[in-house]
């Protein structure tokens, strides 16, 4: 079953060919912030917004978050969950996902049985995701109780791709950690990129246009920015970035 925020990413890759997606971390932002972040990321080409973080966010002030964006913004607003905490009514989507390379029963099924009446309760629409933790694996690495991919064993992430796509997962995610020195190398990219039939999804690190082209010619389908919003002159790098994809 694929709904209708899943087919609005998958018609606008298939026009792009790569899209942009801006990360919004309730944990570090005011709603006066995520809105103008949004609104800035909206008039520069993102084409959706996810929203979440790896650690701790009281959940009224994630609710205000997305309902703040939502006024904002009219493109998707898609949750980004850690945890069961993530979960928010007005969001339009939740990227469904599994930790496929945690050693935490919990973050591979635990919390999604938890989790899954909560998001059939509030009809959010569920876009089922591999994740896999790569590199460094930043905090979501260790908040998940990952054993995170080292950048020279493309082959193990080719297989935990292969997995995620054979046990259905619509989306694969290549997470190098949020923040991180060396975004995902653009040979693991393609790597996993030449197995796999389903999108690809590469996030972790990405701050300017140079890497963002190197991402999506090495086969990712969208690239995900978050830290780089926080950034001097963000506005411009990120319309550099989506330009950069556009054009490339
Ligand atoms: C989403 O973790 C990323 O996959 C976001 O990373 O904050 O480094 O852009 P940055």
């Amino acid at each position: 079953m694929v709904g209708s925020i899943e087919k609005y990413l998958l018609n606008k890759i298939e026009l792009e060919t790569s899209i942009h997606i801006t990360l919004v971390d309730p944990e570090k932002i005011t709603c006066e912030q995520a809105s103008k972040v949004a609104e800035n990321s909206c008039r520069s080409g993102t084409t959706a917004i996810m929203i979440g973080g790896s650690t701790f966010v009281a959940q009224d002030h994630l609710d205000s978050v997305v309902n703040a964006i939502k006024q904002t913004v009219e493109i998707p607003i898609i949750l980004f969950p850690n945890n069961i905490t993530g979960i928010s009514p007005k969001a339009d989507a939740i990227w469904f996902m599994s930790l496929l390379n945690s050693v935490d029963p919990y973050f591979l099924m635990g919390v999604q049985i938890l989790g899954a009446p909560l998001v059939r309760k509030l009809q959010l629409e569920p876009i089922s995701m591999g994740y896999i933790i790569v590199g460094e694996g930043g905090t979501a690495g260790i908040v998940g109780k990952a054993l995170p991919i080292p950048y020279n064993k493309p082959e193990l992430a080719i297989a935990h791709a292969l997995a995620g796509q054979y046990l259905g997962m619509h989306f694969i995610y290549l997470e190098g950690g949020s923040g991180t020195k060396s975004p995902v190398p653009p040979e693991v990219i393609r790597a996993v990129k030449s197995v796999i039939d389903v999108p690809l999804i590469v996030g972790g690190g990405i701050r300017d246009k140079t890497q963002a082209i190197a991402a999506v010619s090495a086969g990712a389908d969208i690239i995900v920015t978050g830290n780089i919003i926080e950034s001097i002159n963000a506005d411009q790098k990120m319309s550099e970035i989506i330009n950069g994809i556009k054009n490339k």
